[in-house]
């Protein structure tokens, strides 16, 4: 555990690229959900670049750990990791949500090497990675389980029960994210359906909470060490995040939240994110 300068400017890079091909994709396709994926860029980053164990050749090794996309309209994120860790080819990428693409709108675990299970529903990922959770506890293996939820995915009441079953059960092999960027898909979330104080709410459920900033490779990766130490309760990690980020064109535009880039603005948004020709 702990991580060097040198692993964080790789990691801090890995994001940028996995940045400009979220927004290639998106171009390509005119459809999908922009603002959401690039929001969580640095976490699925430090997830998938840094902690999670996995093999790309064999999907599903006994002894990976599990990544659940419960906000399973960040698709283009998980497709863009995945095709980053190898799971598939970086060529596919530009067929999302192409007749006949692996690559829907919303991933499909029958299909993806990877996709641990189908999601797009909201509200009902963490219940599944409690199952997970939970039959490793009873195999005694030592796998991990993340989640990935969203901010406004926490007004769903399933949440709630998950959250409730995960610290009963004392899941201390699950580790929940949540991608606090304040946006949902049609403004904000405290006017939608406040779901503050989100940390003190998880405490109150029984959760260790972590609260960090979800650009800060940093403290990303730190939160996720911490999180494998702390025993007999369940680990959430509130990533305090922007919508869009990486670019002044998305960056906290909920018009972003399911509209994908014109050339013009790709082209923008390349620039800012990196100055390096956009990638192949
Ligand atoms: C059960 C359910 N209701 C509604 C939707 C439609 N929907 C898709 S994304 C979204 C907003 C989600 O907001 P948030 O969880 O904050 O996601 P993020 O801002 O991170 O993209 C909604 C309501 C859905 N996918 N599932």
């Amino acid at each position: 555990m702990g991580v060097t300068p040198e692993q964080l400017k790789t990691l801090t890079d890995k994001a940028k690229r996995v940045r400009i091909d979220i927004l290639k994709m998106l171009t390509e396709c005119g459809s999908g959900h922009t603002g959401g994926s690039l929001s969580a860029a640095d976490i699925a980053t430090a997830l998938y670049f840094y902690k999670m164990k996995y093999d790309p050749k064999r999907p599903d090794w006994k002894g990976r750990d599990h990544f659940i996309l419960s906000k399973g309209h960040a698709a283009p994120l998980l497709y863009t990791v995945l095709a980053h860790a190898g799971f598939i080819e970086h060529a596919e990428l530009c067929t999302l949500r192409k007749l006949g693409s692996r690559l829907q709108g919303h991933p499909d675990s029958k299909c993806v090497p990877g996709v641990e299970i189908s999601t797009g529903s909201l509200g009902q990922g963490l219940s599944v990675a409690n199952g997970i959770a939970l039959a490793h506890k009873l195999d005694k293996t030592p796998n991990r389980v993340y989640a990935l939820l969203g901010d406004g995915e926490l007004q769903e009441g399933q949440v709630w029960e998950a959250a409730m079953t995960a610290a009963h059960y004392k899941l201390d092999n699950l580790c929940a994210l949540v991608d606090n960027n304040g946006l949902q898909i049609d403004g904000p979330v405290a006017k939608v359906m406040g779901v503050e104080p989100i940390t003190d709410k998880w405490r109150a459920f029984g959760w260790e909470v972590f609260d960090v900033d979800g650009h800060n490779m940093e403290q990303l990766v730190n939160a996720l060490d911490k999180a494998e130490t702390v025993k007999g309760k369940p680990v959430m990690i509130v990533c305090r995040t922007i919508k869009g980020k990486g670019s002044k064109v998305f960056e906290g535009k909920v018009e972003f939240h399911g509209t994908t880039p014109s050339k013009e603005e790709l082209e923008i948004a390349v620039k800012e994110i990196s100055q390096e020709a956009v990638c192949k």
